[in-house]
């Protein structure tokens, strides 16, 4: 089949497999690797750094929800009008903090901020982040994870941020990862040289390289799609679900983009959150929730669209700009595209 949904030009498997042992902690990975960055001055380095610290931190809250008084929902909503849990909040301030004390980032966007934050320096970058998707799970001890992608900024350094810097296409993302919340933790992310997992060993407060060079299987057997809302989907998504369960795939559903995903990435499969009645752009952000997972997709070989077009292609026209989102193994995303295509 061809691979028209994967323009990653990734390089083959036994080119970009990192001669590292498992062993190697992220600090000396990132150290290791940092000439594979396009403009390698240790900045995108040190921004890599301080999202694992700030991970290192929420996953301590995380693991203590329950504990003490920080489960349950805040009391406000975010301008998409979901509930603010505690957490969430909580997040966004540990990140926040990490992200702009370094001063590597010139602005930030977060899910849980209205708009983006210039935050008056000289840094090179722009960091579009969730701090904690899949909060709705957190009160049922379920997996959530952060997803941030980096950007360089477009505007000359020592300038107000433009829209430019902001509303860049997924296609223009210099790293991006997710950090999964889960049985264990780990964090996974690509600077477009392939993608690689890190697993966090907490008595040691580190993360090992545990899953070095990380492909997603090209065809897969597993669909996680949120079924109960199948009768508001196109005739094209239903003659897809319909598809799977002719070719008796697996149905498996988190209703957590990270934990869903991460499954898929590592068994082969295909996450979709259509178009809806309820949500008729689909539900998931593209700037700061589809981008990043989409790059690692391509990275590791898998695919991501809305159903007709390349998610890295999409250049957003707003903030908080939502998206119908097919993202998986190659050959699983093409069939469903190959299905909307012939409506
Ligand atoms: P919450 O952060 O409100 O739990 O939303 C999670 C999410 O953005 C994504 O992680 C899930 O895959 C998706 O929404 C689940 O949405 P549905 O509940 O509509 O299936």
């Amino acid at each position: 089949m061809q691979r028209s949904f994967n323009n990653a030009n990734t390089p083959s498997i036994e080119s970009s497999r990192i001669a590292v042992p498992i062993g190697t902690t992220l600090d000396r990975f990132i150290k290791n690797n940092q000439d594979q960055f396009a403009y390698a001055s240790g900045e995108l380095s040190q921004l890599l750094r301080d999202i694992a610290l700030a991970s290192k931190v929420v996953n301590r809250e995380v693991n203590k929800a329950g504990l003490i008084d920080i489960m349950g929902a805040v009391g406000s909503q975010n301008l998409a009008g979901d509930d603010q849990q505690k957490l969430d909040v909580l997040a966004n301030i540990r990140f926040t903090r990490a992200l702009t004390k370094g001063g590597e980032a010139s602005a930030l966007v977060s899910e849980e901020l209205d708009t983006f934050v210039d935050l008056n320096n000289d840094g090179k970058y722009v960091i579009a982040i969730d701090p904690l998707d899949g909060s709705s799970n957190i009160d049922v001890n379920v997996s959530i994870g952060t997803i941030f992608s980096i950007y360089r900024r477009k505007s000359p350094v020592g300038t107000p941020i433009q829209e430019e810097d902001i509303l860049q296409p997924g296609s223009e993302q210099v790293a991006a990862g997710y950090v999964l919340y889960g049985s264990s933790t780990m964090l996974v992310y690509t600077t477009g040289h392939g993608v690689n997992g890190f697993t966090y060993e907490p008595t040691l407060g580190e993360y090992f390289l545990s899953h070095p060079d990380m492909r997603m299987p090209v065809d897969g057997k597993i669909y996680s799609v949120n079924e109960g809302s199948a009768n508001s989907f196109s005739a094209p998504m239903k003659a897809y679900i319909q598809y799977c369960k002719d070719q008796r795939y697996t149905a498996r559903y988190i209703g957590s983009l990270v934990a869903d995903f991460h499954r898929n990435l590592l068994k082969g499969g295909i996450y979709i959150y259509p178009a809806t009645a309820k949500d008729p752009k689909g539900k998931l952000r593209l700037i700061y929730e589809c981008n990043a997972l989409a790059f690692i997709a391509e990275q590791a070989g898998g695919a991501a669209t809305n159903g007709h077009e390349r998610i890295l292609d999409l250049t957003p026209a707003t903030l908080h700009q939502r998206t119908a989102f097919y993202v998986g193994s190659l050959n699983m995303v093409e069939k469903a595209g190959e299905l909307e295509s012939a409506s």
